[in-house]
């Protein structure tokens, strides 16, 4: 009864704002900050302490951003014990509480108790709950900690706050926390621990090899930017043999830079570099986003820009491990997959089909469906286009890597190779910066320049609307989203459109994250392209 009326008090001074409703989307609950975000973000402190007990005191985490978008905007999204994102079916509880009023939270949060805790796991609701946070650069995020540690002190979860963190780096606190006592722990939940962590598997990968002039790397002016200089002193330099990193767009002081005119959905979005960008012609660049869990590479020539997006990084990767688990000698052991979304450019898909030979499963967009997929393969290589991904090994797969005895030296530096992957990449969740450590070291190994990477196949021209509808809800999507379902008929019109192009390709779905449909095709021909994306986009109008 004290948690309650603790509870009741802590809430007043976050109102929901009149006619508000709130819903955990693909990436946790996002809006404006001042649109009653402090309101969720209490009550996300709520479910978070509800899983933590009733997962045995397991570590929840929970991270304050809003990724790419403006600066004014915020967020929140919810970390399970492993590192992974929130279990699915906990979404509909976090709404549930979210769209509470303040009046009703006590009487939900009780009812919440019973259902979850009580019933499942018999008067264990005095478990103690553990909690921990991390915020981006927003100028909103202290105030929306201060929300979250009114709830926690509420109900008496135990927390740490980390302040700043990357996404990805709060991730690894997690999985870190929760694997301490475990055989082998994923790593020190320090942030020294996350940075030692990866610079060591640098270098064992870097091993004899020269990595080839700068990448300049355009942080968003976001977290990425002080998580980056932090790691770069852990860093071999290139006359160490090492990685020369240049930091632009590091800016954390002026809010209103986050993610303007650069970064990585810029990037995506625009096909251009960051006007303020000072590479020169054919210097390797990289953009992160203003959580730095997103990557793309670009680099200027004389005929203009060239993108390297997540279905290039994805390939890089698969190329490399395919190729040290055959120097390893354990292709048959250790089988490389591939993960995509419906916006994967045709051309990457039929490129590693035909060329690289290794098996594609398609997936919803959205890291948790990816992420899924990918734990399936023995290493599960999963990138969306707009950058998004990592590499996961199967605990399997660790074991192989990890107690093969080598019997020669180039078995061996294949062996060290995949270990040191395992660990450079982040296994958690995307990591911009582990995902760029992790391309530039193969970038190394194949000595390839990005013209060469980008040279390996040729992006089908493509075109992306956003369309405004009615009520987007009537749109039902299969087939991991390249079909329509409802309304009943569409699909049919859209095959007919597609049918009258080469290498015609569209598809239609509602936006998990605002409130329009995204149209997107791909053709042999850009005007056809271009064309293709009308013709549905009037069909769905
Ligand atoms: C979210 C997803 C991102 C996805 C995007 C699609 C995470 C962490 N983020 O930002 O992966 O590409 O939504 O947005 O899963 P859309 O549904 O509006 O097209
Ligand atoms: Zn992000």
């Amino acid at each position: 009864v004290r948690v309650l009326d603790a509870l009741a008090a802590g809430i007043l001074p976050y109102p929901v704002p009149p006619g508000r409703k709130y819903e955990y989307g693909t990436a946790g609950f996002r809006m404006k900050a001042d649109a009653g975000l402090e309101h969720v973000v209490f009550t996300v402190g709520l479910i978070a302490a509800l899983r933590s007990k009733l997962l045995k005191s397991a570590t929840i985490g929970i991270m304050i951003t809003a990724s790419h978008n403006p600066p004014e905007d915020n967020g929140v999204k919810l970390v399970d014990p492993m590192g992974d994102m929130l279990q699915q079916s906990w979404e509909g509880y976090a709404t549930t509480l979210a769209n509470t009023q303040n009046a009703d939270l006590a009487k939900t949060y009780e009812q919440f108790v019973n259902d979850i805790l009580v019933s499942v796991i018999s008067q264990n609701q005095d478990r103690p709950a553990n909690v921990v946070i991390g915020r981006d650069t927003r100028p909103s995020g202290p105030g929306l900690v201060k929300a979250l540690k009114a709830a926690l002190d509420a109900v008496g979860a135990t927390y740490q706050d980390y302040g700043y963190l990357t996404t990805p780096q709060l991730h690894y606190m997690v999985r870190c926390i929760n694997t301490q006592k475990h055989p082998v722990p994923f790593g020190i939940p320090t942030e020294e621990g996350y940075y030692q962590k990866m610079a060591n598997a640098f270098k064992t990968m870097m091993y004899g090899r020269k990595i080839n002039g700068p990448v300049i790397v355009d942080c968003a002016n976001g977290v990425g930017a002080p998580k980056l200089k932090e790691l770069i002193k852990y860093l071999p330099t290139s006359e160490e043999g090492g990685i020369d990193i240049k930091v632009v767009n590091d800016d954390i002081l002026k809010p209103e830079v986050l993610n303007h005119d650069c970064g990585a959905d810029y990037v995506k979005t625009r096909q251009r570099a960051p006007p303020g960008s000072k590479a020169a012609i054919n210097d390797r660049c990289c953009s992160l986003d203003g959580d730095a869990d997103r990557l793309v590479y670009y680099y200027t020539d004389s005929s203009g820009f060239h993108l390297l997006d997540g279905d290039r990084i994805a390939i890089l990767g698969a190329v490399f491990l395919k190729e040290m688990a055959e120097k390893a000698g354990l292709a048959d052991k250790l089988k490389v997959g591939l993960v995509q979304t419906a916006y994967a450019n045709g051309a990457s898909t039929e490129y590693v089909k035909k060329v690289l030979d290794v098996p594609i499963e398609v997936t919803a967009t959205g890291v948790k469906h990816l992420h899924h997929a990918a734990a399936r393969f023995d290493i599960g290589v999963y990138f969306e286009a707009n950058g998004h991904g990592t590499i996961l090994f199967s605990e399997k797969a660790t074991q192989i890597i990890r107690e093969t005895q080598p019997r020669n030296p180039g078995q061996k530096y294949a062996l060290d190779s995949l270990s040191a992957s395992i660990d450079l990449i982040n296994q958690t969740v995307g990591d911009a910066i582990s995902d760029m450590l992790f391309t530039e070291v193969v970038l190394a190994y194949k000595s390839w320049t990005p013209e060469n990477w980008l040279g390996i196949y040729k992006d089908l021209p493509n075109r992306l609307v956003r369309v405004t509808v009615k009520d987007r809800s009537v749109f039902r999507t299969t087939d991991a989203e390249r079909k329509l379902e409802s309304p009943k008929g569409i699909q049919n019109e859209i095959n007919k459109a597609v049918a009258s192009y080469v290498k015609g390709r569209a598809f239609a779905r509602p936006s998990g994250t605002e409130d329009v449909l995204r149209v997107y095709a791909e053709a042999h021909y850009p005007h056809e392209a271009e064309a293709l994306a009308a013709q549905v986009e009037e069909i769905v109008k």
